[in-house]
């Protein structure tokens, strides 16, 4: 037998999945492609030179005079240089003449629709500013936004940026608790938010959870109130303003002032574990150049006839970078959708691709795995022929969900771009480029050019093809974040020191025969059983490659004999019936097939949900606490934390 990566020394991360399937680009896609083979080796020739050449793509008020400033592992990008955020997402596009473009075309879940062109959009943005400016907030200063998924939510996003006050959105679906923590370490002067949103078919109490969460926070001067579904809300004279109050009268012009390029464009917070959360720092420039050139490089998007939909709550960093910054700043069309996929029926998305003639669709795996358990007969029934290219994000897609989507959704045409990067990169990382990729089901393939990404075994040496490990961060990218929201000494330490002089993301890597980069789930949740190292992301994706199947999350659960033992919690697909012991076994077995006795699950457990977080992340240390029977956790952070009871009470012996 031939010696493993690992009897070399070089393996950290078991690498058990094996898939051979490969989806060469369409030829007509990659013939017109926006990146070509060549562009990528240019990239890497002059990486800086790189990255100010896609800076150009924006307006300057003043151009940079230094590219980089890498203080490590403090970054600063385009220094010197002048620009406004808002102005290129909007002004600019209006002064070419392209005012008359649709910028989003809104849909509500109860099914109202509202079509906002760039000119209107602008003109919302600058009355919005008007109003900030008339509340009192200055450049610089923090505004909350705790908002449904409405055209307002972008609107304040923008306002804030035009007047270089930080955003800090809060997702709408967070707790009273959570979001109080946030306007205390933010130190907001202003929460916009709604009366409420739908979600379900129902009406959320968004105004009700801020007046909680500000009672007791004087910091807080106003709370700006967009009415969205008419419900009661009280009423706190002097601090509270409705939006139709004071936005709908203010002028449409608002002169905006360049800002630095390093200036502060928004904190979104990241939930830890158990520490308190941290308040992720972006800022202008840098982030703009890498999500402008992202989405216009991995989507392949032609801003004169796409229509793009990122099915993402504004909430998460993919609806700041890919429903907002990214699309605006290319003069794209957007959908945006407010509700839920299943409200009033199960084929709401593909209503919507069909309706608006999606040519670009980018989603969670936890979303296509859930259309899974629906059935492929829903999106059957629509039109779907527009799409062109799929997208991925939140966690690593399983090769059979990957499968379904190119097969279902993208008429087995399509190519499937599975990006991997975080709040913290800001900006996609690691993805296929559509018109180079040959498509590998599961594999988030290369960096993207101008990125260095490498994977590592624990003394930081690049692991050989093959080999599993840590996927780290080589060199400063423009949308890394700047820190952590006053704490330097966290941002050192969370990030830059478990290797030096690497930025460590904590997920774990492998790379491939061919040198493609697998990514294989958080390292906090590996599992080491009888001395194997082995991904959650692995053996769920070969539990999901079981026709019965459509979800599964495994953890380490300790266990006398291997140290820990696997324990699989699977959703079963619709037609699968309830399970069974025979069925137990039978996902055993297959398991075993797949990748290994090594990776047979000890117990498994067929359950209605799994808990998530708002980005559809499977909370896994909660089922830890769950299958160790341990108290659980902080949940105030789950999208609904009754699941937790649901499957506690699956566990056989547990109490
Ligand atoms: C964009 C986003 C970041 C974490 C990240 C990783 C996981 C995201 C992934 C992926 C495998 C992908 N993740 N995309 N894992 N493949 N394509 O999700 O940001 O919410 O900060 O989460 O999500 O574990 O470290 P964020």
């Amino acid at each position: 037998m031939a010696e493993t990566p690992r009897e070399q020394g070089h393996e950290t991360l078991s690498n058990l999945l094996q898939e051979t399937r490969r989806f060469p680009p369409p030829a007509d896609l990659a013939a017109d492609a926006n990146v070509k083979e060549g562009d990528i080796e240019a990239a890497a020739a002059d990486r800086l030179g790189f990255w100010e050449e896609q800076a150009r793509r924006l307006h300057w008020d003043r151009p940079w005079d230094n590219v980089l400033n890498w203080n490590p592992p403090f970054a600063e990008w385009f220094t010197g240089g002048k620009l406004n955020a808002a102005v290129n997402c909007l002004d600019r596009h209006v002064d070419a003449g392209r005012g008359d473009r649709v910028a989003f075309h809104w849909e509500g879940e109860p099914g109202d629709t509202r079509t906002i062109t760039y000119a209107q959009l602008t003109d919302m943005v600058c009355q919005a500013s008007n109003a900030l400016l008339e509340l009192g907030v200055a450049k610089g200063d923090r505004v909350a936004v705790y908002m449904p998924m409405i055209p307002e939510t972008v609107v304040a996003m923008l306002a804030c940026a035009r007047i270089g006050a930080v955003h800090m959105v809060v997702f709408g679906g967070f707790s009273v608790d959570a979001l109080g923590t946030r306007l205390d370490d933010s130190e907001a002067k202003v929460v916009v938010t709604a009366d409420g949103g739908y979600r379900r078919g129902k009406a959320s109490a968004l105004k009700a959870a801020v007046d909680d969460a500000v009672r007791d926070r004087p910091a807080v001067e106003h709370v700006l109130v967009v009415r969205r579904t008419g419900q009661d809300v009280e009423w706190t004279e002097g601090r509270d303003v409705w939006w139709h109050d004071i936005v709908d009268r203010q002028s449409t012009d608002h002169q905006a002032e360049a800002h630095d390029a390093e200036h502060p464009l928004y904190i979104m917070y990241t939930s830890g574990t158990t520490a308190k959360p941290k308040g992720i720092l972006h800022t202008t420039g840098g982030y703009l150049t890498q999500v402008s050139y992202t989405h216009w490089a991995v989507f392949d998007v032609k801003p004169d006839t796409d229509v793009f939909w990122t099915a993402a709550d504004i909430g998460w960093v993919t609806g700041h970078s890919y429903i907002v910054y990214g699309p605006l700043s290319n003069g794209a069309t957007s959908v945006m959708y407010e509700g839920t996929p299943d409200t009033p029926h199960q084929g709401r998305f593909w209503e919507i691709v069909e309706k608006y003639k999606v040519t670009i669709a980018y989603m969670a795996p936890t979303a296509i795995r859930t259309f899974m358990k629906w059935g492929a007969d829903i999106p059957a029934r629509f039109d779907l022929s527009s799409l062109r290219v799929l997208g991925s994000v939140g966690e690593p897609i399983n090769p059979e969900a990957y499968m379904w989507y190119r097969t279902n959704i993208g008429g087995d045409r399509t190519p499937v771009v599975d990006t991997w990067w975080q709040t913290e990169t800001g900006a996609i990382m690691v993805s296929p480029l559509p018109g180079v990729s040959s498509g590998k089901p599961g594999a988030a393939m290369r960096p993207i050019p101008g990125v260095v990404v490498d994977v590592v075994d624990d003394e930081a040496k690049s692991v050989p093809n093959g080999g599993g490990g840590f996927i780290v961060i080589r060199e400063p990218w423009p949308a890394m974040l700047r820190g952590i929201w006053g704490d330097p000494e966290r941002y050192k330490q969370t990030y830059w020191s478990r290797f030096e002089g690497l930025y460590f993301p904590g997920d774990g890597a492998k790379r491939d025969e061919d040198g493609d980069i697998w990514l294989l789930g958080r390292v906090d949740d590996v599992m080491l059983v009888s001395g194997h190292n082995i991904s959650t992301t692995e053996v769920e994706s070969a539990l999901v490659s079981h026709p019965k199947v459509a979800e599964a999350a495994v953890v380490g659960a300790t266990d006398p004999v291997t140290g820990q033992a696997i324990v699989s919690f699977v959703i079963l697909r619709g037609e699968a019936g309830e399970g069974g012991d025979g069925l137990v076994q039978e996902l055993r077995t297959h398991v075993g097939d797949s990748l290994g006795a090594i990776a047979k699950p000890r117990q498994i457990l067929v359950v209605p949900e799994l808990p998530k977080t708002r980005s559809g992340k499977i909370m896994r240390r909660l089922l830890r606490d769950v299958a160790e029977k341990r108290t659980m956790g902080d949940v105030s952070t789950l999208t609904d934390s009754s699941v937790m009871d649901v499957i506690a009470a699956k566990l056989p012996d547990a109490k």
